[in-house]
């Protein structure tokens, strides 16, 4: 028995205790029928929602039961949280959903809606369907792609979608709205209010849900209830069905008491995705390489199936996703409608009407990563652009020991621009339910964000090791205990004579068996056995069929898509242009990655109107529109957000971080979000995205650290994480169509560092001389240019016979520059340009410096951390037993002006550590 368990408060005590001193009903109900007058929820349907509650908790005493023997690896809770089962209950289960780590019950009530759903059950409905998308749709639908590029442009139509009507710019202040017969939360009972702007107003109940409920629970905008063979609504009532088989019943004082009769309705067997859903959670604690997700690799609530995107334990760090999911969301329906029905697949893995629900609790509304997905999801509401999140903030007081200040959620949550507000109960079900429904109903039919304060309580702390009582007074646990949700919904269920307090208590312990059966048997379960089995999902690689998609492009190109080509390049293709720099080489190359895939799309800070700091995206936008090529507002953790949630969304993300410096403040999204997403997911969700970042130092007369950052450290320790450092223009657009490629072939994250101080570069060796531009590949040649991904590019000069250098980026240049001034000495270079910093091209580099048998690493990053780190250490890995040196820049931030040159790598130094190799 899982109530053998030992926790904190005794809650499985506690609870039985509560639940044998609930009242025997007066009366008994029907089960079918509303659960008080008015109500959504049916008595059934609360009843189903109590199972799933059940549930959840229970998972979390096995937790402790299996860390109790060392066989548990986690032990935070739901408990205290269960009310989020209504929030479920009140979403679709087509909705992609990113959970906060206390959602056990959400996560059982999601599985069964799905199970329901694969049966061919309704889809719950929680508003006007017919409503939604003629109101949320463009008025002009060709507009958004054929908008004339200008400066004036609204973020709204710079990112492709019409302005709303129904959000003029302006209309963005935060908008409170009263839950239907929600009691307040904890922080917030004095402020409730309902907003009355009529343009913004939350339409009447009425449209809304325009069925009143019915107890079938199918046409009424009332979620069906957890599904499975048991409990679905309509066999609530239904005479012979397993709910109300004993007839009779109904009406009739309840239980036991009243003549050993007991009620059907909580007879019922416990709904199989319910279990099916405890065994999904239970595998994670022990870290089952079963568990459907994560395979053992975390404990996630996640299922591609039921449209659960994991999320990682970094707080908060879900929501900029989510923000990129609803973009992307929306974007895609659009452009799903406007597309002719003959195309039968939609561009979209989600339903047209989809939401997206992210949840998280009330201390991490204060991290930079919350603060900075509400910004911008209230930003582009400002603009007119819609972006259907509703985000579910669970209120617990708390965030570990500290306590969020009364009043401060609600506060903060309520002055959000651009997102309306909403607030339940998670204690009352019935009342929670609503509030839910009528939010996710909002946020479905206007497209436009909110927020679902919904006040908890935090049992059983923490997690299992937290010891509560050092920083909670005693009276504050007591009357936690005493507001347990699990528990209210039992004497909700008792008070409305749908069950005794000895059923459900029944009911508690054949879960908990059922738990404890499953307990045991996941225990059983192989973990992951190797490192290959661990690193599996990671970041697979398929070189050959990322070649081929070079190759098609390629095809297509000088194919079907010659015309469309010619009239992207204003009639004169590249190939054509002769000599180009790396930024127009860049440019031309994105420009074919916009034709060669369709769901590509360039966005950052300054990169449509202006066409980047550096030009390098110029004219994209007036080639491709603002639907595929946009300005962001200016946070990186934003625009790599939108990148992520618009990856997963099937899209192909090209975002920019304008300055490598920058990219620092929001480099989580970048490793512990994107790089993780496979890994997480064992690859059955991905984030595709090649993030273009300028950097590394050396542009003259534009200095200082923050333009001439000179570090990737942070990078090359992301595990997966492609790094693509092109130095010369032929090799920036080949390798731009290998990172796009095994983007869209592998879902691969790619990080495409542009050295800002050769993006203009045109002389190699003397001015005029025109070395460092190169001619265009025309289409035709994609294939035999091809670069894979980890491999190096080789210069011999002289000989080639003494030295091998090893470099990258600026250090290309300067090397070759040196190798020529070495070469009149008579010493032969052969320049060894990595190309990729990872993965490693490691081959050629063990070939190469064993040819010379003199390792000269010139690493324009800095000595600590540097590139040079990797490249010695890949050295010695291999047996490498020459000579090396390295030549990089000291550790130091790059200061402004020519000091800069005191603390970069410079050709003298290459010369010098050459000869001094030599010299050995
Ligand atoms: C970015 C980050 N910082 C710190 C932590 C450690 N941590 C884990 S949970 C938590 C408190 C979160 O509180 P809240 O958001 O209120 O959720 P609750 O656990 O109360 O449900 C902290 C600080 C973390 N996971 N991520």
């Amino acid at each position: 028995m899982l109530s053998d368990v030992t926790t904190p408060q005794d809650l499985d005590d506690r609870f039985r205790e509560s639940l044998a001193a609930l009242a025997t009903p007066r009366h008994r109900t029907d089960p079918a029928q509303p659960v008080a007058e008015g109500a959504a929820l049916t008595g059934a349907q609360l009843l189903e929602l109590f199972d799933a509650q059940v549930t959840s908790r229970q998972l979390d005493l096995a937790g402790r039961w299996l860390r109790s023997f060392g066989e548990g690896y986690y032990t935070i809770g739901s408990a205290g949280h269960e009310g989020n089962a209504a929030v479920a209950a009140a979403l679709r289960p087509t909705d992609p959903a990113l959970l906060h780590y206390r959602s056990g019950a959400f996560y059982c009530v999601r599985a069964a809606q799905t199970a329901e759903a694969q049966a061919g059950g309704s889809p719950p409905e929680d508003d006007d369907p017919a409503a939604m998308p003629a109101d949320a749709m463009p008025a002009d639908p060709a507009q958004p792609d054929a908008a004339p590029a200008g400066v004036g442009q609204s973020a709204a139509a710079a990112a492709g979608v019409a302005p709303s009507d129904a959000a003029p710019a302006g209309a963005a202040a935060a908008e409170v709205v009263q839950s239907g017969g929600t009691p307040a939360g904890p922080s917030d009972s004095a402020d409730r209010e309902v907003d009355g702007d009529p343009a913004d107003a939350v339409p009447p109940a009425a449209p809304d849900h325009p069925g009143s409920p019915t107890p079938t629970g199918t046409s009424d905008g009332v979620t069906g209830p957890p599904g499975g063979e048991a409990g679905a609504a309509g066999e609530a009532g239904t005479p012979g069905g397993e709910i109300g088989a004993s007839g009779g019943e109904v009406g009739e004082p309840g239980g036991e008491d009243a003549g050993g009769v007991r009620m059907a309705a909580v007879r019922r067997p416990v709904a199989p995705a319910y279990t099916e859903a405890a065994r999904d959670v239970l595998r994670g604690m022990v870290a089952s390489s079963q568990e459907p997700l994560a395979g053992g690799r975390h404990k996630v609530f996640g299922r591609a199936d039921l449209a659960v995107v994991p999320t990682t334990s970094t707080i908060a760090s879900h929501l900029p996703r989510a923000v990129g999911m609803g973009l992307a969301v929306e974007r895609l329906r659009r452009q799903d409608a406007r597309r002719a029905p003959a195309h039968a697949d939609p561009a979209s893995p989600w339903a047209p009407d989809a939401i997206v629900v992210c949840s998280f609790g009330d201390a991490s509304i204060n991290h930079a990563s919350a603060t900075a997905a509400f910004n911008t999801a209230g930003w582009y509401d400002h603009t007119g652009l819609r972006i259907p999140v509703l985000f579910v903030c669970e209120d617990n007081g708390l965030g570990i020991s500290v306590r969020s200040p009364q009043g401060w959620v609600a506060t903060a949550l309520r002055a959000k621009p651009g997102i309306r507000y909403f607030a339940a109960d998670g204690a009352d079900l019935v009342g929670a339910y609503e509030a839910a429904r009528e939010a996710a109903a909002w946020v479905r039919r206007h497209r436009r964000p909110a927020v679902l304060h919904l006040s908890t309580i935090r049992l059983l702390g923490h997690a299992g090791a937290d010891v509560e009582s050092g920083y909670r007074s005693a009276e504050e646990l007591t009357a936690d205990l005493a507001a347990d949700p699990v528990v209210a919904t039992a004497r909700r269920l008792v008070d409305a004579g749908l069950a005794n307090g000895a059923e459900l208590l029944d009911r508690y312990d054949e879960i908990g068996w059922q738990i404890r059966r499953l307990a045991e048997q996941v225990l059983d379960e192989p973990k992951l056995g190797s490192p290959a089995e661990v690193i599996a999902p990671l970041a697979p690689r398929r070189p050959v069929r990322v070649a081929q998609a070079v190759t098609d492009a390629g095809a297509r190109a000088t194919g079907p898509g010659a015309g469309a080509r010619v009239e992207a390049f204003g009639g004169k293709p590249p190939e054509l242009s002769g000599p180009l720099t790396l930024a127009q080489s860049i440019n031309a190359a994105l420009t074919d990655g916009l034709l060669a895939y369709p769901q590509m799309a360039v966005f950052g800070e300054d990169v449509a109107a202006k066409g980047g700091v550096y030009g390098v995206t110029k004219g994209l936008r007036d080639r491709f529109g603002a639907a595929r090529v946009f300005d962001t507002l200016l946070d990186e953790t934003s625009v790599l957000g939108l990148g992520l949630g618009a990856g997963l969304a099937g899209m192909l993300p090209v975002p920019e971080i304008q300055y490598l410096a920058y990219l620092h403040s929001a480099e989580d999204q970048l490793r512990g979000e994107a790089a993780t997403m496979r890994f997480f997911s064992q690859g059955a969700l991905r984030n595709p995205m090649v993030v273009r970042v300028a950097g590394l130092a050396y542009q003259e007369g534009f200095g200082g650290h923050f333009h001439n950052d000179n570090s990737v450290a942070v990078l090359r320790d992301v595990p997966g994480l492609v790094i693509a450092v092109p130095a010369r223009p032929d090799d920036a657009a080949a390798m731009l169509r290998t990172c796009l490629a095994s983007a869209a072939v592998d879902g691969s994250v790619c990080v495409f560092v542009e050295p800002i101080a050769l993006y203009h570069t045109r002389d190699l060796y003397s001015d005029g001389d025109g070395e460092w531009l190169a001619g265009y590949a025309e289409p035709g040649a994609w294939a035999s240019g091809h670069v894979p991904v980890g491999r190096a590019r080789v210069y011999g000069v002289g000989s080639a016979e003494d030295v091998t250098i090893v470099t990258f980026g600026n250090g290309v240049r300067m090397s070759l520059r040196a190798a020529s001034a070495l070469a009149d000495e008579g010493i032969g270079c052969r320049v060894v340009d990595l190309r990729w910093l990872a993965p490693l091209p490691v081959a050629d580099l063990i070939r190469e410096a064993a040819a010379t048998g003199r390792v000269l690493v010139v690493d324009e990053t800095r000595r600590s951390g540097g590139v040079g780190e990797g490249v010695l250490a890949a050295l010695v890995d291999a047996g490498y037993v020459g000579a090396a040196r390295r030549v990089a820049a000291i550790d130091c931030f790059v200061p402004l002006g020519p000091a800069a040159r005191q603390v970069l790598v410079s050709e003298e130094a290459i010369t010098q550590g050459a000869r001094t190799l030599l010299a050995r």
